[in-house]
């Protein structure tokens, strides 16, 4: 089984999508496994998306992910990062197809609504970043017999 890490970026909090974006993941059948309704420091911010230092949107994205709360989760399941990579869509909402996240609900690559992790190794970097071990947790759906072969 996977894990991937997911944030509900400020735009979403602020427009009251948490609950359709957190919807989205739940009826796919993926399992939530970590969440936290945060302020993000700004170190926090800048490490989260330090590959991304040197271009030039940086400072505004870190003051973006600042301003206002965001709903850091983990979410778990069969090919959990690149499906959810799927669900979220392009990163551009102009080039997102319909029926994702950012294709429905956003307009702008400024105020995309959500982050996921696009690999392995970035997810575990991010899942051990934004969580600690202990809040994580471990369980299993009934549902898993009528989810999984
Ligand atoms: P991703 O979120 O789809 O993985 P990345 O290319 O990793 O996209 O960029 C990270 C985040 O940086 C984007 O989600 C978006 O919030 C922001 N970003 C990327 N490109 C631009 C831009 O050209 N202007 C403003 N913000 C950008
Ligand atoms: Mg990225």
């Amino acid at each position: 089984m996977e894990r991937t890490f997911l944030m509900i970026k400020p735009d979403g909090v602020q427009r009251g999508l948490i609950s359709e974006i957190i919807g989205r993941f739940e009826k796919k059948g993926f399992t939530l496994v970590g969440m936290k309704f945060m302020a993000v420091p700004r170190e926090l911010a800048e490490k989260h998306y330090g590959v991304h230092r040197e271009r030039p949107f940086f400072a505004g994205l870190v003051d973006f992910i600042t301003s206002s709360p965001v709903v850091a989760m983990v979410w778990e399941g069969e090919d959990v990062i690149a499906s959810a990579r799927k669900i979220i869509g392009a990163t551009k909402p102009q080039e997102a197809d319909p029926g994702t996240i950012r294709g429905d609900l956003g307009l702008t690559v400024g105020r995309n609504i959500i982050h996921g992790s696009d690999a392995p190794d970035t997810a575990e970097a991010e899942i051990a970043l934004w969580f600690t071990a202990a809040e994580l947790v471990s369980w299993k759906t009934s549902a898993t017999s009528w989810l999984y072969e």
